[in-house]
């Protein structure tokens, strides 16, 4: 990152956490389709950020060609009631905001697909279980080996799960997306497109993440205008929304500033942490493979709480759904997990609390299955080479 928006750790203390949470419109969470994640129930829907399942945009040419977002009267107000609320200088909010672009592709990014094809898990699975970023995955382990695994001694987060996340996010940092994150924001909050189903709530999310950005960069001294990431707003390696960096991201190479573009280190104490704070449970599997008797297993009961483990092992069975081995010892609740695969017959397993925490990452059991079997297959390919 050019200019960074490398943190000084002390000033992490200054913001009020924001809660709202991101929701999917893209790609990953909502309709889903082709390498389009699954749909969650609002109650579900929490933290980090909206991702990249709706084929990251590629942004290098639309992403500067926005026009200038207009000096409405509402931005205007806006910045002021932002300027007195979070204290900032009114007039650096002002002139920043006044370089701030209307980017018409992130107007047409965020809306659900008007045409989504069927889910597909197979497809959804291919675009990330493949060679390149598993070689790259293991590559990123041998390298941070001793930061993944203080992370996994100090959160109690498996250093496989992080290095999932950060393969599925962006590859290890080769696609960290290309828009600037004002621009995003900016557009997301004064000009989010009214067609969408949710536009209410969604817009104010953005506004939020843009005001969570703006304190960001000015307590940090970081240049807003240089900063970029993907079209949503997620900046650096694990591409956390400004108000997950605010609330979760870690200082793990202790330089005293936290920065998740250029710093892996920080990036996988920042996952970690993020992890933990969503309940994450050291030693508990993601999941269980599950047996369904079609005419026998009660589908409509077991897939009503959907991706949310209700059912404990005994009643999970007495409904049809059979399970075997170290699952029938399991202690907490589950949930059956339905994954698409277009015109063949779905996939099913039997989700744990740590399957759901994966999916306060990223509300999508295709994203919490992708970043389980690229966790999976990176440490095979690790053990292969030792
Ligand atoms: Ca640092």
């Amino acid at each position: 990152m050019p200019i960074g928006l490398a943190l000084l750790v002390g000033a992490l203390t200054a913001f009020a956490p924001i809660t709202a949470l991101p929701a999917q419109d893209s790609p990953k969470r909502q309709a889903a389709s082709s390498p389009q994640p699954a749909k969650v129930k609002p109650q579900q829907r929490h933290q980090n950020k909206p991702s990249k399942a709706k084929a990251a945009p590629s942004a290098k040419k639309t992403a500067v060609t926005g026009a200038p977002l207009e000096s409405s009267a509402q931005t205007r107000a806006w910045a002021q009631d932002v300027a007195q609320r979070l204290q900032l200088d009114p007039i650096w909010l002002q002139n920043t905001l006044s370089q701030a672009k209307r980017l018409p592709s992130v107007e047409r990014f965020i809306l659900p697909l008007s045409s989504p094809t069927a889910k597909n898990w197979a497809a959804y699975r291919a675009r990330f279980i493949e060679p390149i970023r598993i070689q790259a995955g293991a590559r990123f382990w041998q390298t941070h080996r001793s930061a993944l695994e203080r992370a996994e001694r100090e959160y109690g987060v498996p250093a496989s799960l992080i290095v999932g996340i950060i393969g599925v996010e962006t590859l290890y940092g080769q696609n960290t997306g290309n828009f600037r994150i004002l621009d995003a924001l900016a557009t997301l909050t004064f000009h989010f497109p009214s067609a969408h189903p949710r536009s209410v709530s969604r817009q104010a999310f953005f506004q939020g993440e843009l005001e969570q950005f703006l304190l960001l960069t000015s307590r940090s001294g970081a240049d807003p205008l240089t900063i970029r990431g993907s079209y949503a707003g997620a900046m650096g390696l694990p591409q956390f929304m400004p108000s997950s960096w605010a609330k979760f991201a870690v200082d793990f190479d202790g330089d005293g500033r936290i920065d998740l573009f250029d710093s892996p280190t920080d990036a996988i104490g920042s996952v970690a942490n993020y992890f933990k704070a969503f309940d994450w449970r050291p030693g508990m599997p993601t999941h269980y493979p599950v047996s369904l008797t079609p005419g026998q297993t009660r589908m409509d009961s077991l897939l009503a709480p959907d991706i949310l483990p209700t059912f404990s092992v005994a009643n999970f069975v007495s409904q049809g759904a059979a399970l075997a081995g170290a699952a029938l010892q399991h202690t907490g609740p589950l949930a059956l997990i339905e994954l698409l695969n277009g015109p063949d017959a779905p996939s099913y397993v039997a989700g744990t609390e740590n399957f759901y925490a994966i999916t306060r990452y990223n509300w999508s059991s295709y994203y919490a299955m992708a970043v389980i079997e690229l966790a999976e297959a990176v440490t095979r390919e690790m053990q292969i080479k030792r």
